[in-house]
């Protein structure tokens, strides 16, 4: 008896009965992914532990974005694509400096897939970054140029979106450039402290932290959300 009453089977309704944030509110994830995570071929510390994080606040936002590192095999942002370079070497880019990364996210590749518990399946949109080889994408909102667009500033303002919240990985590299850009476009945006976590390279967390506050990203716990 009682089962004419069951939950809905998408998992997402789960959700519904918690509050539910304004109306001009994006929720982000950034590059859940297999290989960002305990495993992965640029795994970050704990990085799966952002999943439940994500999963519990994303179904509560009216507009959901994941995005997903979207790598040719051939990439040069890959080490093991220059000769002679070690993994995490800087080389000189066109537009500065550029970080030399183990072969990660690989298009159709396992590494590249979301991690298998995110609730991809309450996303509205996934934009796809880093999939031209001759440059890399860290920004949700610009390749490394700082120039060249993927869509989701377009696609966010014909929603009607005003800010965003972000999670995701990793907090100092994916994280970092897409909350400055999106601070720096005009948006209001809130980083998910616990719902994040970082690759910390000589220091680049502490940097990415001093950045966003200067962009005047906001930092809240998801507790608090
Ligand atoms: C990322 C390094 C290389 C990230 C992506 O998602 O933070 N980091 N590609
Ligand atoms: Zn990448």
């Amino acid at each position: 008896m009682g089962s004419e009453f069951a939950l809905p089977r998408i998992p997402w309704f789960s959700g519904v009965e918690e509050k539910i944030v304004t109306q001009d509110t994006a929720f982000i994830a950034i590059d859940v992914q297999n290989d960002f995570c305990p495993g992965g071929a640029l795994a970050v510390a704990d990085g799966d532990q952002v999943v439940p994080v994500v999963n519990r606040l994303m179904p509560r936002y009216p507009v959901r974005v994941v995005t997903q590192d979207w790598h040719p095999a051939d990439h040069f942002s890959f080490a093991s694509n220059t000769d002679g370079a070690a993994p995490f070497s800087l080389i000189d880019a066109s537009y500065g400096p550029q970080v030399l990364w183990p072969d990660h996210c690989v298009q159709g590749t396992a590494g590249a897939d979301f991690h298998k518990d995110l609730l991809v399946d309450a996303a509205d949109l996934i934009i796809r970054k880093g999939y031209r080889s001759r440059i890399d994408s860290y920004s949700a909102f610009f390749e490394n140029d700082h120039t060249t667009p993927t869509g989701l500033e377009g696609y966010l303002r014909t929603r009607g979106v005003t800010k965003m919240v972000l999670a995701g990985l990793a907090t100092d590299f994916c994280v970092r450039f897409s909350a400055v850009d999106g601070a720096r476009l005009g948006f209001d945006v809130t980083l998910v402290e616990d719902g994040c976590r970082a690759i910390d390279l000589d220091g680049s967390l502490a940097t990415a932290m001093a950045e966003m506050q200067a962009e005047g990203v906001h930092f809240r716990q998801s507790t608090d959300l």
